[in-house]
């Protein structure tokens, strides 16, 4: 299986698309563009009277420093996101006048490298009926003859959801900045056998048919239970709905913006969705629900025009995450510029809303992530995308560290609130393993609750502990179990936040996640963490299991000194065989204005 590679094959190299983006997006004297500096620059500090024990504070240095996120106000959903002409683009779902969600338009931003990015004015605005109560989630798609178009879901005023076509008004502006919504609109409306009118939203990227027609998911609720809609069109302007669904389960009552797209096995290439895919290519239905993203990997059958996963589970509780932790209404792309598909995801606070005024803003985009499916097409894997790795300096690192049960090894030389820190963890024995229980599968986080980073197993936990007080009274723990299945050795990935912050009110899971490891031939274990502040957002196994999570410490604002450690709670020793840690510099995340 030599063309199985672990990673894609290509590596970029950096330290060039900053450069890029000063060429493109020379600074200008409006950063703060003609918006008052207003007390959102302070550091404010609140104090609730509910908290007898610890003053809830509100701060500024929860901002997050390389995620993307708009100057302020509440955002959800990436949208459309695109590589047009040299240039990155994302929409989101943002309301213009507030930190709760509502009035939402298509905000708009453009970089060079996916890291820095320079807003625009709205894509979309409610501007006519059907989009009146919101222009909604959607997807941008590249049409044969090279022009983008975005399909988006309209909400009116009387509970109608349609979809709606919008086309660049000026092809030779290299930003796209004004779209224009043509007099066909809505191009589908919320009619038809079994729908309901007010479940009917967030269409897919399109993509081409042996027919070299059109397609579109849409996602819904039919006849009561979930489905993908399919809907086929030869201009891209006038659609009809597919008799039968392009997927559609009795597990759940409607999915929420559907992705769907091909991949080659083992292969770290994205595929463009305009052209035929390739023979031997599986297909990915990825839906929104429960408050996350779940996935199914399986064939689409041209005959039938239909999504055929490989493994019907009827349990939606197993069916496989894209993150395990706080991430919604992903999204991903074909990036023609370095050939790989790209996804994005929201993440939402997990402070309260009086916490959201406070701070002027809520949401943000996860890292945006290379995503490939593994050699066996059993899953899919994650890693951020290379161009993260221009904003690392003043590197460290370590070798060769014994963790014995209890150890704790401090990571310094780093700045602790904005890193990037890669660990693996190699178990210097497996003769302690701890059995598996498959029960456990049907609620991970429970068993992350039962089996937190105190509790000694055979093999781990062992982990980060990041954002850390000086006594350890707060921090996060990221961390390992591994146990022991049949034939196969099933890695338990948990991001516990019930420590995190002494702030109380805060929404505190143990996040969690399983995955399947060849223990005996790859050894290492192991695990990437972005830390940016409020943000702590992890890839195990490389990139196998992915936990994002928000947190809230008082050190981060108390002393300014979270702590960074690498630790071992299992009985088993186990060698840190290498670790690398750096600083992570601020992006320029909408700053500015084009
Ligand atoms: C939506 O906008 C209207 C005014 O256009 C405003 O009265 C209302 O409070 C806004 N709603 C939200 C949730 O922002
Ligand atoms: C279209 O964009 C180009 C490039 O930005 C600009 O020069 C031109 O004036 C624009 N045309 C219109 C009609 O706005
Ligand atoms: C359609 O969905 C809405 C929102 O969930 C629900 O309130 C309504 O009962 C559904 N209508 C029908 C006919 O099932
Ligand atoms: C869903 O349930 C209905 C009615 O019980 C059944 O006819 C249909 O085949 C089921 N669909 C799926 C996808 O299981
Ligand atoms: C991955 O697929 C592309 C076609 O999309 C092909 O050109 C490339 O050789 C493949 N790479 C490997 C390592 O198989
Ligand atoms: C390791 O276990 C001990 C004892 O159970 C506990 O006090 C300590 O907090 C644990 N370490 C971490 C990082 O959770
Ligand atoms: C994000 O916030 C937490 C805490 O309030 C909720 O439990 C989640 O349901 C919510 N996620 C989404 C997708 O809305």
């Amino acid at each position: 299986m030599s063309h199985c590679l672990p990673f894609p094959m290509f590596h970029p190299r950096h330290g060039w698309p900053f450069l890029l983006f000063l060429v493109l997006f020379p600074f200008e004297s409006s950063l703060l563009c003609g918006h008052p500096r207003t007390a959102e620059a302070a550091n404010r500090v609140l104090l609730y009277p509910q908290s007898a024990k610890v003053s809830s504070i509100v701060s500024k240095n929860y901002r997050t420093a390389y995620h993307f996120q708009p100057r302020k106000n509440w955002i959800n959903d990436p949208n459309g996101p695109m590589y047009y002409k040299g240039v990155y683009h994302l929409f989101y779902q943002y309301n213009p006048g507030s930190v709760i969600p509502g009035n939402k338009t298509w905000a708009h931003s453009v970089s060079t490298d996916l890291i820095n990015w320079v807003r625009l004015q709205p894509a979309l605005e409610r501007t006519e009926p059907y989009d009146a109560k919101g222009c909604w989630s959607g997807s941008a798609t590249i049409l044969g003859d090279g022009q983008p178009a975005i399909l988006y879901t309209g909400a009116d005023d009387v509970k109608n959801q349609a979809q709606c076509i919008a086309f660049p008004s000026n092809l030779s502006d290299p930003y796209l900045r004004e779209w224009t919504k043509p007099d066909s609109n809505p191009v589908i409306r919320p009619v038809g056998p079994g729908l309901n009118r007010s479940q009917f939203r967030d269409p897919t990227t399109g993509w081409a048919g042996p027919d070299g027609q059109w397609r579109i998911a849409v996602g819904a609720e039919l006849n009561g239970y979930s489905a993908a809609l399919l809907y086929k069109s030869q201009d891209f302007v006038h659609w009809n709905r597919v008799e039968h669904p392009l997927y559609s389960s009795n597990s759940s009552t409607m999915w929420e913006c559907p992705d769907f797209f091909a991949a080659i096995p083992g292969n770290g290439s994205g595929l463009d969705p305009s052209m035929a895919a390739p023979s031997g290519a599986k297909h990915v239905l990825k839906v929104s629900l429960d408050s996350c993203d779940k996935y199914m990997v399986g064939v689409y059958d041209l005959k039938r025009d239909e999504f055929v996963p490989d493994t019907v589970l009827d349990d939606r509780r197993l069916w496989p995450r894209i993150d395990y932790g706080n991430y919604y209404a992903s999204k991903s792309f074909f990036d023609a510029k370095k050939g790989r598909r790209i996804i994005w995801g929201w993440t939402n606070e997990s402070d309260s809303s009086s916490d959201d005024s406070a701070k002027g803003w809520a949401g943000i985009q996860a890292i945006p992530r290379t995503i490939w499916l593994d050699c066996q097409s059993k899953q899919l894997l994650q890693w951020p995308v290379a161009e993260v790795e221009s904003l690392r300096r003043n590197g460290i690192s370590h070798q060769g560290i014994e963790l014995e049960k209890g150890g704790l090894f401090e990571i310094k030389g780093t700045d602790t609130l904005q890193a990037d820190v890669e660990i693996d963890f190699e178990p210097e024995a497996m003769d302690s393993i701890d059995p598996f229980d498959p029960s456990w599968l049907m609620d991970t986080e429970k068993h992350c609750r039962k089996v937190d980073a105190s509790v000694h197993g055979g093999l781990g936990p062992f982990g980060l502990a990041v954002l850390a007080s000086a006594n350890m009274e707060e921090h996060t723990a990221v961390h390992f179990r591994v146990y022991k299945a049949e034939h196969k050795y099933m890695i338990l990935m948990c991001c516990d936040l019930r420590r995190s912050s002494l702030r109380p009110g805060l929404y505190t899971p143990a996040y969690g996640g399983f995955f399947e490891f060849d223990l005996e031939e790859e050894r290492k274990i192991s695990l990437r963490t972005l830390i940016d502040r409020s943000a702590v957002e992890s890839f195990g196994g490389g990139g196998k299991v992915c936990i994002m999570a928000r947190v809230y410490p008082a050190t981060l604002i108390e002393d300014g000194g979270a702590r960074m450690y690498a630790f071992n709670n299992g009985t088993s020793t186990v060698k840190v065989s290498q670790l690398k840690a750096w600083s992570m510099r601020r992006a320029h995340v909408n700053v500015k204005k084009a």
